[in-house]
C-alpha cells in the first residue's frame, strides 16, 4: 500500500488554523494555498539560475557524472560566481528596503524641524542630543529645531557620500571597528555600497566569488549601521523611545461591533497620524453615527511592532496574518506603506467591503484605493483613511468570523530601557546582565527575529526555539514577525519566567521582566547591534561583539531584508543560524566563503539549517565554546534557583 506523506500543519497558532479552515471551506486563496499549490523553483531554490544578461538565463544543473562546480553559463561564470551575485545582489535590494525607510524618517525630521509638517514634533528631546553627540554635532545651549535639523542633514549625508566612512560605524567596539579599517569593510556611503553592488554583479564585472562576498559584507553594514540605525533613532525623536507597554496580539484584537482599521508594512510616519486620529472625539462621534461602538486600530507586521512598542496599538499578528485578517470580514479599511505588503490582499478584500488603501508615493496595489502621505499632509491623510473606513462600517457583512485567541504581553524593550531597567536613571547600565552571564545564571543570548513563511509551519520553529532557549537560561530578545509570533503565544509577558531555567528564572524575578525582550521590529535589529555593543564596553566578556555567547537566529525568514540582517551580524562578529532552506546551497564553494571563510575573516558565520533541532544544538554548542574561550564558569543548570524569596517561600522547583 502506498504510504501518504503526511502535510506538515500549516500552522500552529489556533486562531490562523481556524481561519485556515474557514478559507478552505469557502475555496478563498491564501499565501498557505497557494505555497501548496505552487512548488518553488528547482534551480533557482539554490541560487543556481542567472538572469543578469540575455545571453541566458543560464540555468546550472550538472549532467550525471558533472559537478556543480564544472558547469559554467553562456559567459563561463561559475556556480560560485552566480550563486555569490545573487546573495549579493539580495542583500543589496535588503539593505536599500531598510535604508530607503530611514532616508525617508529623515526627511520626516528635516521637515518637522522646519516646521513643515504638521502632526509631528520632536516628542524625544533627550534622545536627539544623544543622536547630535553621536554625530559630533554640537548641541549646547541650541534650539531644539535647529539641532533636529542638523541632525536630519547629516543623516541624509550619510545616503549620498561618496568617501569617508558612515557615521554610526564609529558606535561599534573599537576592536570592531579596527577590523573593518584593517579589511577595507567600513561602508563609504549608503548608495554607493548598494550601487557598486548592482554594478559588481551585472554581466562581466566582478567574477570572484569571494571578492563578490567581501563587498556584500560591506553593502549589508549599510542597513544595520547605517538606514537601520538611523530609521531607529530618528523613529524614537519624533515618536518617542520606547518602553514597556502592555498589549495584545492576535486576531481576537479585531472587534465585531466597531470600525476596525487595520495598518500593515513597516514605516511608523503615518501609522503614528492614524493613532492620533482615532481618538478625535468627533471622529469616534462619527464612527457611532454609522452604528458603530468605537474605532479600533490593530497592526500586522512590522508598523504593528512600531505603534505596539510606542502607543499599545494592538498587534492582529505577523506576516503571514495578512489576508487572515482580512477574511474575518471584520476589517473596514487595510492601510499598507512598505515591504511585506502582499499583492494577494486587493484579492482576499474582493470577497468582502474591505478597502486596501496605499499610501506611500513608492507603493501602489492594482485594485487597491491609493491615498497618497507626504510628511506635510499626514495627519489629513489619517483623518481621511479614518473617515473612509468608518463610511465603509455599513457595508460590513452581516455576519463576520472573527476568532477569539488574542494573548497579553509586554513590548517595547529599547536598548535605553534595557539600561535603565539595570540600574535607574542615575545608575543604568549593563553590569547586571553582563554580572549574569559571567556568573551562568544566564548561559547567553539569542535574538529569535524575522518573518513567517509559509514553506514551513507557521510560528513552529520560532516557538520551539524560544521554548528551548528560555529552558536552557538563554536570555531572548524578539524583534519582527518573530516579535509578533512571541507575543501570539503569550510570550511576552513576566509570568513566562516560570518557562525559565532556574538562573533565568532568578533574573527575570529580580528585575521584573519576561525571559523574552521584544525589542522592536526589523529596523530595530540595530538596537540589537547596540546592545551587543554596550555589552562588549561593559567589561568582562571579551573585547568584540565575536566574543559574546551570543547568537542570532531566523527561523522562518522569507524576505531580503532578513538576509541582509543576517549579513551585518557576520560582519559584526556573530554567528547566525536561518532555517526554511538556504539560497546558497547550489554552490559549496560559497557555503564554505560564508562559514569557514567569514568566520576566520570577521569572527562571524552564517549557515542555513532547516532542521531546528540543529539549530538549537548549534546554538547552545556556539554559546557553550564562547563561554569556554572566556574562562567563564561552565553553565550548571542546577547551580542556581535557591536563592532569595524563593527559598525563603521554601520553593525548590
Ligand atoms: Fe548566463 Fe553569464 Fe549572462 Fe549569467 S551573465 S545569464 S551566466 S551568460
Ligand atoms: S515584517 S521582513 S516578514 S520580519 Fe518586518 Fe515580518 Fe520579515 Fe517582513
Amino acid at each position: 500500500m502506498t504510504q501518504r506523506k503526511r502535510q506538515a500543519p500549516q500552522s500552529i497558532d489556533p486562531a490562523a488554523i481556524e481561519m485556515l479552515e474557514l478559507a478552505e471551506a469557502e475555496g478563498f486563496s491564501t499565501a498557505f494555498s497557494r505555497a501548496k499549490a505552487m512548488a518553488p523553483c528547482p534551480i533557482g531554490v539554490d541560487g543556481l539560475c542567472c538572469r543578469m544578461c540575455f545571453m541566458g538565463p543560464c540555468r546550472f544543473v550538472p549532467k550525471r557524472g558533472q559537478s556543480i562546480e564544472d558547469v559554467t553559463g553562456v559567459c563561463g561564470a561559475t556556480a560560485a560566481t552566480i550563486v555569490a551575485r545573487n546573495f549579493a545582489r539580495m542583500v543589496a535590494a535588503g539593505a536599500s528596503a531598510h535604508s530607503d525607510h530611514g532616508r525617508d524618517m529623515a526627511f520626516v525630521l528635516l521637515a518637522a524641524a522646519k516646521g513643515e509638517a504638521r502632526g509631528f514634533s520632536i516628542r524625544d528631546e533627550g534622545k536627539l542630543r544623544k543622536v547630535a553627540h553621536l554625530m559630533g554635532i554640537e548641541d549646547k545651549g541650541r534650539p531644539v529645531a535647529e539641532v533636529a535639523q542638523e541632525v536630519a542633514e547629516k543623516a541624509l549625508s550619510n545616503f549620498g557620500q561618496q568617501t569617508g566612512e558612515i557615521t554610526y560605524a564609529s558606535r561599534a567596539p573599537k576592536r570592531r571597528q579596527e577590523l573593518w579599517r584593517r579589511l577595507n569593510l567600513v561602508p563609504r556611503g549608503i548608495d554607493r555600497e548598494i550601487v557598486e553592488t548592482l554594478h559588481r554583479t551585472g554581466m562581466g564585472t566582478d567574477q570572484d566569488p569571494e571578492h563578490i562576498l567581501h563587498h556584500t559584507l560591506r553593502a549589508s553594514m549599510t542597513d544595520g549601521w547605517g538606514g537601520s540605525m538611523l530609521a531607529t533613532d530618528i523613529s524614537d525623536i519624533l515618536f518617542g523611545t520606547p518602553k514597556p507597554r502592555t498589549s495584545q496580539a492576535n486576531l481576537g484584537v479585531l472587534k465585531a461591533d466597531q470600525v476596525n482599521l487595520v495598518i500593515h508594512g513597516h514605516d511608523p510616519t503615518l501609522s503614528e497620524q492614524i493613532t492620533e486620529a482615532i481618538r478625535e472625539p468627533e471622529l469616534i462621534q462619527y464612527a457611532m453615527s454609522k452604528g458603530a461602538k468605537g474605532i479600533n486600530l490593530a497592526g500586522i507586521c512590522c508598523t504593528s511592532n512600531e505603534v505596539l512598542m510606542r502607543q499599545g496599538v494592538p498587534s492582529a499578528g505577523n506576516m503571514l496574518h495578512q489576508e487572515l485578517a482580512i477574511l474575518t470580514g471584520a476589517v473596514e479599511a487595510m492601510v499598507v506603506d512598505v515591504q511585506c505588503t502582499m499583492e494577494a490582499l486587493v484579492g482576499a478584500a474582493a470577497h468582502f467591503h474591505t478597502k486596501v488603501i496605499t499610501t506611500s508615493p513608492k507603493a501602489k496595489i492594482e485594485g487597491a484605493t491609493h491615498i497618497e502621505m507626504e510628511p506635510h499632509n499626514a495627519y489629513q491623510v489619517a483623518r481621511l483613511i479614518v473617515r473612509t473606513a468608518i463610511d465603509n462600517y455599513p457595508n460590513r457583512p452581516d455576519s463576520v468570523h472573527i476568532p477569539s485567541q488574542f494573548s497579553d504581553l509586554v513590548a517595547g524593550f529599547s536598548h535605553e530601557y534595557l539600561r535603565y531597567m539595570q540600574g535607574g536613571t542615575y545608575r543604568g547600565s549593563f553590569r547586571p546582565l553582563n554580572d549574569a552571564i559571567m556568573s551562568g545564571r544566564i548561559r547567553g543570548a539569542a535574538g529569535v527575529v524575522g518573518c513567517n513563511n509559509p514553506r514551513v509551519t507557521q510560528d513552529r520553529g520560532i516557538m520551539r526555539l524560544i521554548q528551548e532557549y528560555i529552558k536552557n537560561d538563554v536570555l531572548v530578545v524578539v524583534t519582527g514577525c518573530g516579535a509578533i509570533a512571541a507575543g501570539k503565544h503569550g510570550y511576552l509577558v513576566p509570568e513566562m519566567m516560570e518557562q525559565c531555567g532556574k538562573g533565568l528564572r532568578e533574573v527575570c524575578e529580580a528585575v521584573g521582566i519576561p525571559p523574552v525582550l521584544h525589542v522592536g521590529s526589523c529596523v530595530d535589529n540595530s538596537r540589537i547591534l547596540t546592545v551587543l555593543t554596550e555589552m562588549v564596553e561593559e567589561g568582562g566578556l571579551g573585547d568584540d561583539i565575536s566574543d559574546l555567547p551570543a547568537v542570532g537566529i531566523c527561523p522562518e525568514w522569507m524576505n531580503e531584508k532578513a538576509l541582509t540582517i543576517a549579513t551585518y551580524f557576520v560582519a559584526s562578529g556573530a554567528y547566525v543560524l536561518f532555517g526554511v532552506g538556504s539560497p546558497v546551497s547550489g554552490s559549496p564553494k560559497v557555503v564554505e566563503l560564508m562559514t569557514k571563510g567569514w568566520e576566520e575573516l570577521v569572527g562571524g558565520k552564517l549557515e542555513f539549517e532547516p532542521d531546528i533541532d540543529k539549530i538549537l544544538q548549534k546554538s547552545l554548542a556556539h554559546i557553550d565554546a564562547k563561554r569556554r574561550a572566556l574562562k567563564l564558569v561552565t553553565y550548571d543548570p542546577n547551580q542556581y534557583g535557591q536563592s532569595g524569596d524563593r527559598r525563603l517561600a521554601g520553593i525548590t522547583a
